[in-house]
């Protein structure tokens, strides 16, 4: 127990609604991670894998109505509607700790409240945030040992104060009517009750990370931000960094990790990953936007990761990694997710803890035919990763040449375009739309506006929220180019156009050659574009014609989605900056003109 009075009484009070029949703390040290391991093993809410194949790795399944993050569920308890947005749900803040008091109260008896004090950056640095999560699941607790940097000296930077995030965590009985993932960012807490689920039980990590520190920054004059970082190697040496916000399930991950293909390799070029889902960005005594991944492991999507898509996560998850809702290979106690290999495992237990049978599978149903859920995942500690930076650990992270934004669409965005002003970036951002993906409940496929890649993780209303970004650019002296990229783009057929995974460095290789100066571009209604020949295609099977079609403007399209877009507008309602409804206008005058 820490001498500071807050963090003891607060402790106290929770501990005293939640009732649970002992304490432990959480040190960060490598015996107790074990001991929650053997304890975790034994209660089967963990299985332990093939340590000769998968040293260190386990295997867990979440309920089954628990798979997802849960946007319905998730509250931004302002004390005003307004400030919460009408993105945001919301409820008032007394009647909202009332009402989950109720669900708390008694919530941990006969088990045990686990403490983890937790930092979000390197301990002790400038940019660190720290949290504590309070929960009654070691499958959270084994999480948090690998995504954030837990123990004792921790509880040493917080100090005397009260400068920490307070997360309240029960799976209760994982009731999903009474599922609650509540923010009060006015108050440094969190309280999430009835669900097991990583995105929504692992504090630090998009509740304290995103929403909570999205407030923060809004208050302090720095941004947190849906982004990787990534940095490019040149073969001279030289190392430039991006960071990119897609939505969920996207392929942020299989970016930030990306393989350079063969050509690049061949001239020395080299990819270094900083972070795959979270940046916090500050301007540094450069002038320059700086961005620091204030995570410690990967929470990646498994399906779809193979030796092609991403050899360097697959790589990350071969020791001390977590599975969940993957398909349990029976016959040698290893792991299988589909799009892995071709050999699914003929003796095998799904994701909902059921014999599978393999030749059932059905794409058109993966929820009730798959192996591993679609939204099934691994946690992984960051320095397994081959290509991991050596910035890493940098306190201050690494300066940001340029923000890429992108979705998922079979349609209207081309590969890749650049914005003409940090206004118009912003502007970019905020009408970005994607195809909805499994890694949030609901329908898949269906088209819907993510601004930023944020619209579920801004902690207040998202009009302020783009004021901030408008403001923000005001303030930056060296701010970095805003880009924007859809790798998804199909044919006629419904193909895929453009290869994607490796390949994808060579439109980051543009980006980056127009942040420097390099080379022109065409000027469209929508920003400018690549010349058609400055995109690299050698050693692919494409041609230019291919890639002129991946960069056309479909004006039809554009002036279609202008009009969701300014529903969308109305939706955020009247906090929309001026500025961006004038974007607006301008874009579609332009559009219309011939
Ligand atoms: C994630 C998400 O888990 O965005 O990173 O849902
Ligand atoms: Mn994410």
């Amino acid at each position: 127990m820490p001498s500071n009075k807050a963090v003891r009484e607060w402790i106290k009070e929770m501990a005293k609604m939640t009732c649970p029949d002992r304490i432990v703390w959480i040190d960060g040290s490598d015996a107790q991670r074990d001991e929650l391991r053997a304890e975790a093993c034994s209660t089967g809410e963990m299985i332990k894998l093939n340590q000769d194949l998968l040293p260190g790795c386990y295997l867990h399944r979440t309920a089954i109505n628990d798979v997802a993050r849960v946007e319905a569920r998730t509250f931004i308890c302002t004390k005003t509607k307004e400030d919460a947005g009408n993105i945001n749900n919301w409820i008032e803040p007394g009647e909202c700790y009332s009402r989950l008091s109720k669900l708390f109260k008694n919530s941990m008896k006969g088990r045990t409240m686990y403490v983890i004090p937790y930092s979000m950056g390197i301990v002790g640095s400038d940019f660190a945030k720290y949290g504590i999560e309070l929960t009654d699941s070691i499958y959270v607790v084994l999480n948090m040992l690998i995504m954030t940097r837990v123990g004792n000296d921790v509880l040493e930077a917080i100090g005397d104060g009260d400068g920490f995030i307070k997360g309240l965590h029960s799976k209760a009985q994982l009731d999903e009517a009474n599922r609650y993932i509540v923010h009060f960012p006015e108050d440094n807490t969190i309280w999430s009750v009835n669900s097991g689920y990583g995105g929504n039980v692992l504090l630090g990590k998009k509740c304290f990370a995103l929403r909570i520190a999205s407030f923060l920054g809004r208050k302090e004059g720095w941004m947190a931000e849906h982004m990787l970082i990534l940095g490019v190697e040149f073969p001279d040496g030289q190392i430039k960094y991006v960071c990119a916000a897609f939505p969920s399930a996207c392929g942020k991950t299989n970016l930030a990790m990306l393989i350079p293909p063969e050509v690049y390799r061949k001239k020395g070029y080299k990819v270094w990953t900083v972070g795959d889902d979270i940046a916090w960005l500050r301007i540094g005594s450069d002038g320059r936007l700086w961005a620091m991944n204030p995570e410690n492991g990967f929470f990646g999507v498994a399906p779809g990761t193979n030796e092609k898509s991403n050899p360097n996560a697959l790589a990350t998850t071969r020791e001390g990694a977590i599975f969940t809702n993957v398909c349990h290979n029976l016959d040698n106690n290893t792991v299988w997710w589909e799009g892995l290999d071709n050999d699914p495992p003929k003796n095998a237990v799904n994701w909902k803890g059921e014999k599978w049978d393999y030749r059932k599978y059905d794409k058109a149903d993966k929820i009730n035919t798959s192996g591993a859920h679609p939204n099934s995942r691994f946690t992984a500690v960051a320095t397994n990763c081959p290509c991991l930076s050596s910035e890493f650990n940098n306190p201050a992270g690494v300066p940001v040449s340029a923000i890429i934004f992108g979705g998922r669409r079979a349609k209207t965005a081309p590969l890749v375009y650049q914005s003409t002003s940090w206004q118009n970036g912003t502007f970019v951002g905020s009408i970005m739309a994607s195809e909805t993906t499994a890694a949030a409940a609901g329908a898949i496929g269906v088209v819907r506006r993510d601004p930023m890649a944020m619209r579920p993780f801004v902690g207040y209303n998202m009009g302020d929220y783009w004021q901030h970004w408008l403001d923000m650019g005001k303030v930056i002296p060296n701010p970095p180019k805003i880009f924007h990229v859809n790798w998804f783009r199909t044919d006629s057929d419904g193909n895929f156009i453009w290869p994607g995974f490796g390949d994808n460095l060579r439109v980051v290789e543009w980006i980056l050659k127009r942040c420097a100066g390099e080379i022109d571009a065409d000027l469209s209604p929508i920003g400018y574009l690549p010349k058609p020949e400055d995109i690299n295609i050698e050693g692919l099977d494409i041609g230019t014609d291919t890639v002129k079609e991946l960069l056309s403007v479909d004006r039809a399209s554009w002036l279609e989605d202008i009009g969701n877009i300014r529903d969308f507008y109305a939706l955020v309602g009247d906090r929309v900056p001026a500025e961006l409804h004038k974007e607006l206008n301008q874009l579609e005058a332009r559009l219309k003109k011939d």
